[in-house]
């Protein structure tokens, strides 16, 4: 584990929950605006930072009922239950179902319910007559994966991502995406403090990805054939390039070349841009909070602004730690004691034998 102590890891693991949490509410009030004025994000950020204010909560969204149900049902299995999380899935869906859910996945929900749990696999590969979602829905749900396997094999990992994703995202974008932003994650978690090497990062992944193999060739009536992991190669090597520049990088240049849209391709490489881009000052950002920064330059780019801006907060989360979340955000973030407490219980559970 590189370092990093059992206890500061248990920081990590809070942080990476409450990031995904904190960028879903913070990011929810702009999705699908096409951009945000960083002006506008400044005032919002110091209006909630300021004691005396008094607003109302800000709510979450599909993107954190989803991760509380992978949380909780790792937490419950203390395993992958494929039938337990569809039920998590579904019993959180009918619950509440005015949370946000894209548009499609709800059908999944309805036949997953419909059908008793038989095959769980089966509505998600119905999906747009059989191609599958390549929405980011998998992705944005991914993060307590990255937590519960920090201490597995990088290959227990992806599998644990792909399953989890193949629930509702049949579509090898859809799984695929998911298996990329809990790699970011985990590379995160497991970098020492202070060391994170942008450029060698992004290397790993692509390494990572360029060396899976061809995911679940038993299963290829579930994958749609040439549409493997290449598309996300290809943009974290865009994304490498605009490291290399990134003060001459516009937030266009961004959108235009990363996206910002539904879709896992054109969504979590963006989201590992900004946590990336955000380790440095950017001009016309207030806040000297590395974390927060990732989130608000997340949503300055607009489009799918709760779901960038809750993976690049998971990703900043888990490699600054919860000391590096700013306090006042608990104040206004739907669920932040939860998402703490289920942070500690998936600690619990992966360090139970290990003394700190
Ligand atoms: N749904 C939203 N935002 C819409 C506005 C919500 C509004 N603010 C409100 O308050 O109601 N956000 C959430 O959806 C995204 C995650 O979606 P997920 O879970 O991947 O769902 P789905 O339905 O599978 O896919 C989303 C859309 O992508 C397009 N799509 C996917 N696969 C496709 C395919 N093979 N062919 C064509 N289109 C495909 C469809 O338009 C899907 O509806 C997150 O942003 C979350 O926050
Ligand atoms: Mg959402
Ligand atoms: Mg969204």
């Amino acid at each position: 584990m590189a370092g990093i102590s059992i206890e500061a890891l248990l920081g990590r693991f809070k942080g990476c929950m409450l990031g995904a949490l904190a960028g879903d509410c913070l990011g929810a009030p702009f999705e699908m605006d096409s951009s945000v004025a960083l002006s506008v994000l400044n005032n919002y950020i110091n209006k909630l930072a300021d004691p005396k204010v008094r607003v109302p909560y800000k709510a979450f969204t599909d993107d954190t009922a989803m991760t509380q149900s992978v949380a909780q049902s790792l937490i419950d299995e203390k395993s992958f239950s494929e039938v337990d999380m569809a039920k998590k899935f579904v019993r959180a869906y009918y619950k509440e179902p005015r949370r946000g859910y894209g548009a499609n996945i709800v059908n999944v929900f309805a036949a997953l319910k419909a059908t008793n749990f038989k095959d769980v696999w089966a509505p998600a590969a119905l999906q747009f007559d059989g191609s599958g979602s390549y929405g980011n829905g998998g992705a944005m749900r991914v993060a307590p994966v990255a937590l519960f396997t920090a201490a597995a094999s990088t290959e227990e990992a992806i599998n644990m991502a792909r399953d989890s994703a193949l629930i509702t995202h049949s579509h090898a974008q859809g799984y695929n995406g998911a298996i990329l932003q809990c790699l970011a994650v985990r590379n995160a978690l497991l970098s020492p403090s202070s060391s994170l090497n942008p450029q060698e990062y992004v290397e790993g992944l692509i390494s990572t990805l360029s060396k899976m193999r061809n995911p679940r060739e038993e299963d290829q009536d579930l994958c749609s054939e040439g549409e493997g992991h290449g598309g996300f190669v290809d943009s974290l090597h865009v994304l490498q390039e605009l490291l290399g520049r990134s003060d001459q990088v516009t937030r266009e240049e961004v959108v235009e070349r990363l996206g910002n849209d539904v879709s896992a391709i054109n969504s979590v490489p963006t989201a590992i841009y900004a946590f990336l881009r955000a380790l440095q000052p950017i001009q016309g950002i207030e806040s000297d909070s590395e974390f927060l920064r990732s989130i608000v330059y997340a949503i300055s780019l607009g489009g799918d602004t709760d779901t960038i801006a809750s993976m690049a907060g998971a990703i900043a989360g888990a490699y600054h730690g919860s000391q590096g979340v700013p306090e006042f955000l608990g104040r206004h973030c739907e669920a932040w004691e939860g998402a703490l407490q289920q942070a500690e219980e998936l600690h619990k559970i992966v360090y139970k034998n290990d003394k700190p």
